[in-house]
């Protein structure tokens, strides 16, 4: 009998490997892997964490925070397979992930118009707890400590604790973006991120009026903003080829301006539920929706609607082609300013963050003189409306309004004019359109998009320095960086994803990583193990030869055909 024990212990030698490695395998994913990169990473590979079937998400119980909790246990659910209920710290004691506010839990709005984060380095303070760490922490910082035993996010606002799980969402293996549940262990790696925004806007703009995009897409939208901790999503929602927003006042916008779109399309509009529900689903993601109202050129869908607001007063014939710079409302007629204040006024109640958008490119028929006037009583009604004025960087020359904020889109990083408006007390949003044009084409041969702006690689898109880019704008008057989509060459949601992915994150790390992250190499070779990720999350892709995408994740070309996904149900 005594020759059986050595294989009697061989064996129980290697099954107790195999539960160990099967309690602990190594983590798939890096703790440095996170795009946008965090300001601080602490490795502790000896900490890595995984999840178990009886994990339960424990969360204080302020209700924002409970809410974030709830949108962890939706992004988890579908993939584990596992219940994960969300309890109340004060039921319980234990608990694998933790959410917690710290004492200063100030504004749970990460909108306000706030300068950009202050530079001093958040680790040391924000390292320990309590009051300092919150403040060090900021309006959306976020504290995540991965041990054996659990994973913690600790936050000052419900905002940095979204931005938290965002995070924790991209440590897990790619799986967890499947929607159905996958055999996977799921291992989170070990160690500290501290982590919080360089500047206090990120954003992206869809255009919704050369081709219009039906509220389910806008939402898969702002899902992919939040993704990367952008927190702003501007909707240009009014131009030449149609005018997307119910304005109760002023019916015919919508009824009549609505009904077109560029090549010929049937268009459409939103109601004011319809944006209520964008709003209001961009809002639980921490991400605030800054709404433009494009004055006064870009306005031949309005004229179309109600001549009385042309020059001349005659119709004009409704635009479905793609030039610009030939419409503009009547800056002569009174009735244009009533116009203005009704349709601001409805647009701004609708609207709880703090920015209404006037537009104001292009207006090459409008005298300058003239243009001056317009823009300076829109502003003024704009700020009737209890809202803070953004617009194009042509607004520059104009008077001063308080707080405004000018979207620079030149493609030559050099402007007089928009350095002076910062002197008088404009900060600034950055698109330049030859680094952040989502409409730009990837290369010569990309299906869609335009070329004018120049082509717009990955690395391009990342290269550059938006605390330095416009000549006599320092970095203290820049509110942050934004990537609009112009959509005139783009007519389904897979086709705003293949423009959008992977240039956005490369935006959205320039708008929230310390400079020190800024490096390339390191940024393709993190940005490379998205791509599953996309593919595992039906997100369409252009999968750039500069990207050193892991073998399995090629993917193709979107057709012209509009996907019927849902995105994720709130
Ligand atoms: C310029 S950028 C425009 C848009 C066009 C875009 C196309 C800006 C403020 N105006 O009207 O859609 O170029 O790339």
């Amino acid at each position: 009998m005594s020759s059986r024990q050595p294989a009697a212990a061989d064996l129980a030698r290697t099954a107790a490997r195999a539960a160990g490695e099967l309690l602990a395998p190594p983590a798939q994913v890096r703790l440095a892997d996170v795009v946008p990169a965090p300001e601080l990473v602490t490795p502790d590979p000896a900490a890595d964490f995984g999840l178990a079937e009886d994990a339960v998400i424990r969360v204080d119980a302020d209700p924002a925070a409970r809410d974030v909790a709830e949108q962890l246990a939706e992004l988890l659910r579908p993939a584990t397979g596992y219940p994960l209920p969300v309890t109340d710290s004060a039921a319980r004691a234990d608990g694998s992930l933790v959410l917690t506010l710290t004492s200063v839990a100030t504004s749970t709005d990460a909108a306000g118009p706030v300068g950009a984060a202050a530079s001093a380095p958040a680790g040391a303070n924000a390292a320990g707890t309590g009051r300092a760490a919150a403040e060090a922490l900021g309006d959306e910082g976020y504290r995540l400590d991965v041990t054996g035993a659990e994973v913690r996010i600790t936050a000052g606002s419900a905002a940095g604790l979204f931005h938290g799980v965002q995070t924790l969402r991209q440590l897990l293996p790619a799986a967890v973006e499947s929607a159905t549940p996958v055999a996977e262990r799921w291992v989170v790696p070990g160690g500290t991120i501290v982590d919080r925004p360089q500047f206090a806007y990120r954003g992206a703009m869809l255009d919704v009026a050369r081709h219009f995009f039906p509220a389910n897409d806008v939402l898969r939208v702002v899902d992919h903003l939040a993704r990367y901790k952008l927190n702003h999503l501007h909707l240009h929602l009014t131009d030449d080829q149609g005018w997307r927003i119910t304005v109760d006042s002023w019916p015919r916008l919508t009824e009549v301006g609505g009904s077109t779109e560029v090549g010929g399309g049937p268009g459409g509009w939103y109601t004011k539920d319809d944006y209520r529900r964008i709003v209001a689903y961009a809002a639980r993601r921490h991400v605030t929706v800054v709404p433009e109202i494009d004055l006064p050129g870009h306005t031949n869908a309005a004229l179309v609607a109600y001549p009385e607001l042309a020059p001349g007063k005659t119709p004009p014939p409704p635009y479905t082609g793609t030039e610009v710079g030939f419409s503009y409302v009547d800056p002569a007629d009174e009735r244009t300013y009533a116009f203005v204040a009704d349709v601001v006024g409805e647009v701004a109640a609708l609207t709880p963050g703090p920015w209404l958008h006037l537009g104001g490119d292009e207006a090459f028929k409008v005298p300058a003189d003239t243009y001056r006037g317009f823009i300076e009583r829109a502003q003024t009604l704009v700020a009737a409306t209890g809202k803070t004025v953004v617009g194009w960087h042509q607004l520059a020359p104009t008077g001063h309004a308080d707080g405004r904020v000018l979207q620079w889109w030149g493609t030559n990083g050099d402007d007089p004019e928009t350095a002076d408006a910062v002197r008088r007390g404009a900060r600034v949003i950055l698109s330049p359109g030859n680094r952040v044009y989502l409409d730009m084409k990837y290369a010569p041969d990309t299906p869609i998009g335009h070329d004018w702006a120049g082509l717009i690689d990955v690395r391009r898109a990342y290269d550059w320095d938006p605390g330095t880019h416009l000549t006599g704008v320092p970095a203290e008057a820049v509110l942050g960086v934004e990537a609009p989509l112009w959509t005139e060459t783009v007519t389904t949601l897979a086709e705003v994803e293949f423009m959008l992915f992977p240039r956005l994150p490369a935006i959205a790390e320039l708008g929230w990583s310390p400079r020190s992250t800024h490096d390339w190499a390191a940024f393709r070779d993190r940005l490379a193990g998205h791509g599953p990720r996309w593919t595992a999350a039906g997100i369409a892709f252009h999968p750039a030869p500069e990207i050193p995408w892991p073998a399995t994740s090629t993917h193709p070309i979107p057709t012209q055909h509009s996907r019927d996904e849902a995105p994720h149900s709130s």
